[in-house]
């Protein structure tokens, strides 16, 4: 069970941030708008959230997930892989650093976006990517296995992150797109198979066992319904238009 979040509000400078989506220019008010919805969707899943101040320097901040990824037992700071948001991840180490468990940090020359990591219980199963090195994913391993936890690793040929592709729904359901159906990584889990046509809600989030999921996506929707979820449609269009998805928007710990 998750209790708490923590979400980043986007900056003014949210046009100039990193995108290959050829889906637009993000409009800042809209953006706002739909963040409020967002963080009311985490509120309505039993979850505290607190809300940090935007950040003009950092137009990718509000993706706030790519810096941190917070365990039951530790957070870690990571090295994000785009230079323009490695010092996202200082900026944020504040707010971990009070949190109530232990920090650690990911160094040069690792790079890992924590949006590259997925959690199933124990485990973490960490994408290389773009943004994410075997260098990175090794330092994690050695931090996780500090704290009796374990992870492997995923090769990733076209997704941008991991979690781009694929969202672990507790119960050993894993919700999967594209090249990660077949993953043999996988195997051991109940696909849920999304749609060609609906890739991008294969970023839904599992929440005390509701599933918030991206707006517009039916099929995906009834398919996690029929898992015996409860889905939460959230439209975050506007972050879609920089890559992002719904994960990518919150720490949930
Ligand atoms: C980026 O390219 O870094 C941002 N525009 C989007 C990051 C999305 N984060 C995620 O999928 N975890």
């Amino acid at each position: 069970m998750f209790k708490n979040a923590i979400v980043k509000t986007p900056c003014k400078n949210i046009a100039n941030g990193l995108s290959e989506a050829k889906l637009g220019i993000p409009d800042f008010e809209r953006a706002l708008e739909q963040h409020k919805n967002y963080i009311k969707a985490l509120e309505s899943c039993g979850l505290s959230v607190l809300i940090l101040d935007p950040d003009d320097n950092f137009p990718d901040s509000t993706f706030i997930e790519d810096a941190c990824l917070v365990t039951p037992k530790c957070a870690v700071i990571t090295n994000p892989g785009a230079a323009s948001r490695k010092k996202e991840a200082q900026k944020i180490a504040k707010t971990i650093q009070s949190l109530d468990r232990p920090f650690e940090f990911i160094k040069e020359p690792g790079t890992l976006d924590a949006g590259d990591v997925m959690m199933v219980e124990n485990h973490y199963y960490v994408g290389l990517s773009q943004r994410t090195n075997q260098q990175g994913a090794d330092q994690l391993n050695d931090i996780l296995k500090n704290y009796g936890m374990t992870s492997s690793v995923v090769t990733l040929d076209t997704m941008l992150h991991l979690k781009t592709g694929v969202s672990y729904l507790e119960n050993n359901n894993l919700l999967a797109f594209g090249e990660l159906v077949s993953k043999p990584e996988f195997i051991k889990f109940n696909i849920i198979e999304v749609d060609e046509d609906e890739g991008y809600a294969a970023n839904s989030v599992w929440i005390n066992d509701f599933v918030l999921v991206p707006t517009g996506f039916p099929k995906t929707f009834e398919k996690i319904k029929a898992a015996g979820y409860k889905p939460i449609e959230v439209d975050v269009f506007e972050f879609r238009k920089l890559d992002g998805g719904l994960s990518c928007l919150s720490l949930r710990y």
